[in-house]
């Protein structure tokens, strides 16, 4: 059993990133046995949710002549426009229906922002506007962190970068991820969390 200092950090694991979902991940929820099992492991366990307004920036159908999964440039930056996903309320925004969620100590909620995506669950995609969890770990003396869930190379990716560059002890563990994979971006992931200090458990 980890201390509670070493929390494990669930990503996403929603309905719409699983196969047959709004923005379905291959083989989501394979993983969602295994993290269940992990939880097991664990003292502290925090789940996050992406959680969007209808009608959200990221969203392709809020721009003209751009498809979902093409690129455009927000006044933060790159942004990958997609599929209307994880919209507040909806049955799609829901965790996966066998995640257990009663072990959940918090439940951080992210992308809520209409002007601004997260993929990060430390801060949204300007990298300063955050969400509070960098504070709620450290008030509870969390030093440690592993996460699994969806998408290895984008919400799992960006929250590992950040959880780094705080000073926190981070692995992620690969087996209990699935990715996107959009043009190569899980090979850029997995070599910029290397970079980054991230343990990567295969
Ligand atoms: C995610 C794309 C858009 C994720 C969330 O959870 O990885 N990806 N919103
Ligand atoms: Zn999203």
């Amino acid at each position: 059993m980890h201390p509670a200092s070493h929390a494990l950090l669930v990503i996403d694991v929603q309905t719409d990133f699983c196969p047959a979902g709004a923005l379905a991940v291959a083989h989501g929820d394979q993983i969602v046995p295994g993290i269940n099992a992990l939880m097991d492991d664990f003292n502290s366990v925090i789940l996050t949710q992406d959680w969007h307004p209808a009608g959200h920036s990221s969203f392709a159908s809020q721009h003209n002549g751009h498809d979902p999964y093409s690129m455009i440039t927000m006044p933060y930056g790159p942004q990958v426009l997609w599929p209307d996903h994880c919209v507040q309320g909806t049955q799609g925004a829901l965790f996966h229906s066998t995640l257990n969620t009663n072990r959940a100590d918090m439940i951080i909620r992210k992308g809520y922002n209409p002007a601004i995506d997260s993929y990060s669950a430390f801060f949204e995609n300007d990298h300063i506007t955050s969400t509070g969890l960098a504070g709620y770990l450290t008030t509870r003396g969390i030093t440690k962190l592993t996460m699994v869930g969806l998408a290895t190379d984008f919400c799992v990716h960006f929250s590992a970068i950040d959880a780094a560059k705080l000073g926190i002890d981070t692995t992620v563990r690969l087996d209990l991820c699935r990715a996107i994979d959009l043009d190569g971006s899980l090979a850029t992931a997995t070599a910029a969390m290397t970079a980054a200090g991230v343990k990567l458990v295969h």
